[in-house]
């Protein structure tokens, strides 16, 4: 009898759908847990960045494995900023859609793309490991690293660009199935967020592969720093929102239900993505306002453009707020702060999320600043900027994925949470060491502390004589790097104490989707965002505007510069 109902097509419907559920998960566990052991490594060598600063030179213990404070920043930077995001936000991105949308993906693809990440990391972090190529995670020439680094990047970006088919081919299926009605949203941001990618990977793919890859294989003699630069900042600007959108999935899809609430509005969460997709490809010189050979004209263009980016992060701000608000009220908070008391700050996974959106509201401040031409000029490459982005990738999108892990985890594996108390602890930790870290870098940088000095390295006389001033921010900076350390320890107990705890059916918690309270139907803006060509389009049509008279002048005058190894 048994055997006669598992044949029926409804009863092999269910068990091929339950494979496909599966087949996902194991991918997005493999992309998870990969990523957060680059993390592991990449923020215990944070730890000696931050006490470098305070004066505290810590390599010597490291020798032979890590040489230099260059070696370990270039490790910092590559596992933290790529490895970590790259593997994550894959998995994620290709997750999430196939749940909501409850199709397979092209698992062969989505695992083309872990395996060639796999290979360029490797690849990247041999090179890191040998002190061949402590060129830092921009690695601007004329610093000249060995090929496998450029090589392994380049396998690493194009792995990142595979998901994009993946996540298009189950929306595609999706709209054929359902004519006419809208994308549901988490694919419509997933789509985004990849399409936005593709078009910003364009500058770095350029890099590696027409200057990069042949100068470090001896096919070239010389380089074009200029050139180098900028193609790579047409990149590394818009990476910051590939890092933030997918952290912006969780607070605006997700958050909302664990909150105990709703997203508010379906079209304007459309609109901050649409937005974060045009605005976000053609401003990567904002980071070059001081190099010369960029007209002032563009700059100053740059400058307008960057002003805009901010603008969806601020319509998420009051967007999120007022789901949160929604949330806490329906839990019973009064008054003007009370709906705030009463959302759930014991639940770690909320916590996390809640508190990477207080800490992003001063890193999102500090990069107004930045944004503008003038003001830069005061903070560039002094320790206002790490400052900065320590207060926005790594509360926005590692934040936001340490508290999606507590959920995750057990959602992926059928194991309960470990230690949910100390989830919490981690979260406050790594929160309050990140606070204290940005608010003293910001003051350091003010007073013009450089960024990546090794300055530990200097005889204690000197670096008082130099720093003596700010030493008190400096310690401070210190501080914060050892408290998040500490919350790092501490969360890496829970992620590993769950993945080998005890199963339990009922820890298998399912993805919390949230309802929305206004949209989709009836919406323009949803209406118009279904047009991902037409934006894709649009988006390149506007970076090209900048970009070609930006690039001009330096392809019809190009600079040869021979490499140079200075560690
Ligand atoms: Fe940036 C440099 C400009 C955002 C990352 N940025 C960097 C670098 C990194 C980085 C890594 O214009 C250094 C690169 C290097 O190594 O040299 N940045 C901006 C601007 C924004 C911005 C205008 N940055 C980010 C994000 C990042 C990131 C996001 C990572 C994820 N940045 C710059 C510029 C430079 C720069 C220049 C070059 C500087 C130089 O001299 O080199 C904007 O997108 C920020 C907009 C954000 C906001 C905040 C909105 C607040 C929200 C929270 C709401 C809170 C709620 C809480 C709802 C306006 C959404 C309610 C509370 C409850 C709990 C109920
Ligand atoms: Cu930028």
């Amino acid at each position: 009898m048994s055997s006669l109902a598992q044949t029926t097509p409804a009863a092999s419907l269910r068990t091929s759908a339950a494979t496909d559920v599966a087949a996902a998960k194991r991918l997005l566990l493999a992309f998870w847990l990969t990523g957060f052991a680059a993390l592991l490594f990449g923020v215990a060598l944070g730890v000696l960045q931050g006490v470098n600063y305070a004066g505290i030179n810590l390599y010597g213990a490291l020798q032979p494995l890590i040489k230099t404070y260059y070696q370990g920043l270039t490790l910092h930077g590559v596992l933290n900023a790529f490895v970590f995001t790259f593997f994550t936000i894959s998995g994620w991105l290709i997750y999430l859609p196939s749940r909501e949308l409850g199709l397979r993906p092209n698992l062969r693809l989505a695992w083309a793309s872990y395996w060639l990440m796999l290979l360029g990391t490797l690849m990247a972090a041999y090179a890191m490991l040998d002190n061949s190529s402590s060129v830092l995670y921009t690695f601007y020439p004329p610093l000249q690293a060995s090929a496998w680094f450029y090589l392994g990047i380049t396998v690493v970006v194009v792995a990142s660009l595979l998901p994009l088919p993946v996540v298009l081919d189950m929306r595609a299926r999706w709209k054929r199935a359902h004519p006419g009605e809208p994308t549901p949203l988490v694919t419509f941001m997933s789509s985004t967020t990849l399409l936005m990618w593709l078009l910003a990977s364009l500058g770095a793919v350029a890099e590696a592969v027409f200057m990069l890859d042949p100068w470090s294989l001896g096919l070239r003699a010389t380089i074009d720093p200029l050139l180098a630069r900028t193609l790579f900042w047409w990149t590394g600007h818009p990476i910051v929102y590939y890092w933030l959108m997918p952290g912006y999935i969780s607070i605006y899809a997700l958050l909302p239900r664990q909150a105990g609430g709703k997203l508010v509005s379906d079209p304007l969460t459309r609109l901050a993505f649409l937005l974060l997709f045009v605005f976000s490809v053609p401003v990567g010189t904002h980071h070059q306002y001081t190099d010369p050979g960029i007209a002032p004209v563009i700059k100053g263009i740059v400058t307008a453009l960057t002003l805009s980016v901010a603008i969806p992060s601020l319509i998420t701000a009051f967007t999120v707020a007022l789901s949160l608000e929604y949330a806490g009220r329906r839990r019973g908070g009064r008054g003007a702060l009370g709906w705030w008391r009463a959302l759930p700050w014991r639940d770690p996974s909320v916590a996390a999320q809640m508190l990477a959106l207080v800490s992003f509201i001063f890193g999102g401040a500090g990069g107004i600043v930045n944004a503008s031409w003038q003001l830069d000029n005061v903070v560039h490459n002094t320790l206002w900027i790490p400052a900065h982005f320590h207060l926005t990738v790594s509360t926005m999108t590692v934040l936001v994925f340490m508290g999606v892990s507590f959920w995750l985890l057990p959602h992926l594996t059928g194991r309960r949470l470990f230690a949910p108390r100390l989830a919490l602890a981690s979260v406050w930790l790594w929160f309050g060491g990140l606070m204290l870290w940005g608010f003293a870098g910001h003051w350091a940088g003010l007073a013009g502390v450089p960024r990546r000095a090794w300055i530990s390295a200097l005889p204690h006389a000197q670096y008082m004589q130099l720093y003596g001033s700010v030493h008190t921010s400096l310690q401070l900076v210190a501080l914060g790097g050892l408290i998040a350390g500490l919350g790092a320890v501490a969360f890496y107990i829970v992620f590993v104490g769950t993945l080998l705890g005890r199963r339990d059916a009922q820890a298998m918690v399912a993805i919390p989707f949230s309802d929305v309270i206004a949209g989709p139907r009836g919406s323009l803006i949803v209406e118009l965002s279904e047009h991902l060509g037409l934006w894709t389009l649009a988006t390149l049509v506007i970076t090209l505007a900048v970009y070609v008279p930006t690039l001009w002048p330096m392809l019809t005058h190009p600079i040869h510069a021979v490499g140079l190894r200075l560690w």
